[in-house]
């Protein structure tokens, strides 16, 4: 069921667990959020953003706790309505107490909890930030490196979406110029020189590329790369990652089949976040739980974005095994998934060791030995350009810039001499900015809606 966003929401703001201060939100309508306040915070004035030092009293008119109370009135507010913030210290028991009072006296009114993500959704919907920006608010949040951070703010700040008005503009002035043509079509010739129509439109597919070259970066920040370190039993698989992480996470032993279970740890090589996966050495076994392990090996590997082969490079007799787990990877991926080659044990290795295997990287998990460059091969994988002002974006983000790029290469079919329909191209331009439009949430559904802030947390 969807919010009712009439109604009046709060929740608190702030992370569970005690701290110093606490903050708990309101947003709604003007009288209703004034009348809560004057009710919890006897003295309230209505003073713009201003910080007032209130006694917060319960049912019982008894001090629950000294707070700032701090009061936007709409439209100037994060949310767009009016939105009060309730200061209080940081204890779980206490803040949960105030917002339970807070919910009592506010329910004649309706208030109720907010749902996850509802205060940008309601930003959102009454055009406080765009799509872009809404999910930029949840992204700096949930960013897990520096980098992402300021790819975040970037995004929030206004970047992404400022590339896309740009490009959208110039896609709707050339539409409603092709359209303004079209009563009169013999000048539809003269109208594609004139206009300069084809320069035109390869600028807007320069820029619309440009964009989506940024926003891989931006969505590289943000999601990372899943990794699978697969390989027979004792090849040092989980040694490999244990030197990744820069931490003994997963228990290494010289007895096969030591890892029966996934392990997954996350590390971050220029900003950029990689789910490394240990997994279960492959091999023939009749014991049970083994056997569990070994197929969840296989699921990771069909769900890896990036997979390690590891080899023993101080057992030659393992060859065959190593040949047979290629192929099952091949079965299992699509058919481009990067895969690295890594010839660990390295110093174990012997002339003849070193000649019968290709492989891309030599490591000894035993001396450090080739970590590093492990790691640069992964980050070479990630395609990280490293430039300095990417904007955090999401697959869905990817998506209609691609599509996007499909109906302007259709467009400029319809504009070759010998094929001029200026009706299909102005149709193929319109559906290009609708997928434009879906980035900033001009044109995105409610379904769609709905799904981006079901994934903010509660409070935001
Ligand atoms: N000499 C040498 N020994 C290594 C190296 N890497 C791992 N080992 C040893 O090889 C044995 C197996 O290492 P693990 O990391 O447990 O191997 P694994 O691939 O995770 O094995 P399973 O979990 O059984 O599939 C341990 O005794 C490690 O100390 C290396 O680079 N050089
Ligand atoms: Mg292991």
């Amino acid at each position: 069921m969807s919010n009712d966003f009439n109604e009046p929401i709060v929740a608190l703001a702030t992370g569970t667990g005690n701290s110093g201060i606490g903050i708990i939100r309101l947003s709604g309508k003007d009288e209703v959020i004034k009348e809560i306040a004057k009710q919890l915070m006897p003295g309230f004035k209505e003073l713009k953003r201003t910080a007032q030092l209130l006694s917060f009293k319960d049912e019982n008119n008894e001090q629950v706790d000294k707070v700032i109370s701090l009061y936007f009135p709409a439209p100037n507010s994060y949310t767009g309505e009016t939105v009060l913030e309730v200061q209080s210290h940081g204890g779980q028991v206490l803040l949960n107490w105030i917002l339970e009072i807070i919910l009592k006296v506010g329910k004649v009114f309706g208030l109720r909890l907010a749902a996850p993500g509802e205060f940008t959704e309601r930003a959102f919907l009454n055009g406080k930030l765009d799509l872009v920006q809404a999910e930029a608010v949840a992204d700096l949040i949930d960013a897990s490196s520096r980098n992402a951070v300021k790819a975040a703010s970037l995004s929030l700040k206004g970047e992404f979406s400022r590339y896309i008005h740009e490009v959208s503009d110039k896609l709707i002035r050339l539409r409603m110029e092709v359209e303004a043509i079209l009563d009169f079509p013999e000048e539809e010739i003269d109208f594609i020189s004139e206009y300069n129509c084809k320069e035109r439109l390869e600028a807007i597919i320069a820029e619309v590329e440009k964009t989506l070259d940024i926003a891989e970066q931006g969505e590289t920040l943000r999601d990372g790369f899943k990794v699978a370190l697969i390989g027979q039993t004792n090849v040092g698989k989980s040694s490999i990652l244990n030197k990744l992480a820069g931490d003994e996470i997963a228990i290494v032993s010289d007895v096969e089949g030591t890892t029966r279970d996934k392990i997954q740890t996350l590390i971050h090589l220029n900003g950029i976040p990689f789910h490394i996966t240990d997994t279960a050495g492959i091999r023939d076994t009749e014991d049970k739980v083994e056997k569990i392990g070994i197929e969840r090996t296989k699921t990771e590997i069909s769900k890896a974005d990036i997979v390690v082969r590891i080899l023993d490079g101080g057992d030659l007799k393992r060859a065959g095994e190593d040949e047979k787990i290629l192929s099952l990877v091949k079965e299992l991926t699509h058919k481009d998934i990067p895969i690295l080659t890594v010839l660990n044990k390295s110093d174990l290795l012997t002339v003849e060791n070193i000649v019968s295997r290709e492989t891309d990287i030599r490591t000894s998990a035993l001396t450090g030995e080739g970590i590093d460059e492990l790691k640069k091969a992964l980050l070479k994988i990630a395609g990280w350009k490293n430039k300095e002002s990417v904007f955090i974006a999401r697959k869905r983000h990817l998506d209609s810039l691609k599509l996007a790029l499909v109906h302007l290469n259709i467009a400029d079919e319809f504009i070759q001499n010998d094929n001029i329909q200026l009706e299909l191209f102005a149709e193929e331009l319109k559906l290009a900015n609708d997928q434009l439009g879906e980035i900033v949430g001009k044109t995105t559904s409610d379904d769609l809606l709905g799904l981006i802030f079901k994934g903010f947390c509660i409070g935001k």
